[in-house]
């Protein structure tokens, strides 16, 4: 059977333009999992991923547990600490926050996940992880307490992400992070895409169908979105073909 990775890889390398749907365990509901599930299934959305900067422990697990009984879609594990790691999950993008200077986030938490990846069949895919600058303190600046890449800084966002793959990384995350007040701009996106060879995934305060559009034409691979339909569930219709 093919993995996670190399059906991302196949998909993209077909132009296909996938979407992932967020769940933080934080912010949702357990009994909410069936309903909420079959408007994904019914949706464009290509991937689930399940994260969250603050969860408590254990809760992901019985999450992931909960969402596979109801989707053949892939779940894959984003996550904001090492207590969130699941091997229910089908695959896990093991991040490094390449935009930031906290060695936790860069290599330590890393290290400590070891202890749970080591005997476990996740599939772990490497991946650089750049927070760009949105306009508001987001959860994630916090948490690892870093600074993002300011907008302007084009080149420098550039670099990162082309050191990232040079580094090996599999995937590259743009993150204007959760709730953010705009997504990223066209000329963020397009000019890192056009630097990579490896898929590019974007998101971060995406809010309609227009920035979704937008978002792929820009250069994205996979966005994900999350807030949007926390907000609102009639996102699922308004995002429709
Ligand atoms: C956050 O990029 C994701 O890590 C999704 O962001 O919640 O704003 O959609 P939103």
């Amino acid at each position: 059977m093919k993995g996670v990775c190399e059906n991302i890889l196949e998909a993209v390398s077909n132009g296909e333009k996938l979407l992932a749907i967020l769940i933080d365990p934080d912010k949702f509901h357990v009994e909410n999992t069936a309903s909420f599930i079959k408007k994904v299934n019914a949706s464009v959305a290509t991937h689930i991923f399940v994260g969250g900067s603050i969860v408590e422990e254990n809760v992901t697990e019985a999450l992931v547990v909960e969402i596979k009984k109801h989707t053949n879609l892939l779940v894959i594990l984003f996550p904001g600490d090492v207590s969130q790691i699941t091997n229910k999950a089908d695959a896990i993008l093991f991040l490094s926050l390449i935009s930031g200077r906290n060695p936790d986030y860069l290599i330590g938490k890393h290290i400590d996940a070891v202890s749970k990846l080591r005997n476990s069949n996740l599939e772990v895919i490497p991946t650089g992880y750049l927070l760009i600058e949105s306009g508001k303190v987001t959860a994630v600046e916090e948490v690892t307490e870093t600074k993002p890449l300011p907008r302007n800084e084009i080149q420098l966002i550039i670099d990162s992400a082309k050191a990232g793959e040079l580094l090996g990384m599999q995937f590259m995350y743009l993150e204007a992070g959760s709730g953010a007040k705009e997504p990223l701009t066209h000329e963020i996106i397009s000019l890192v895409k056009k630097e990579l060879k490896i898929p590019l995934i974007v998101g971060g305060g995406i809010r309609s169908k227009n920035e979704l559009e937008n978002t792929y034409n820009s250069g994205a691979d996979l966005v994900v979105i999350g807030t949007a339909f926390e907000e609102n569930e009639s996102f699922f219709d308004d995002i429709r073909k």
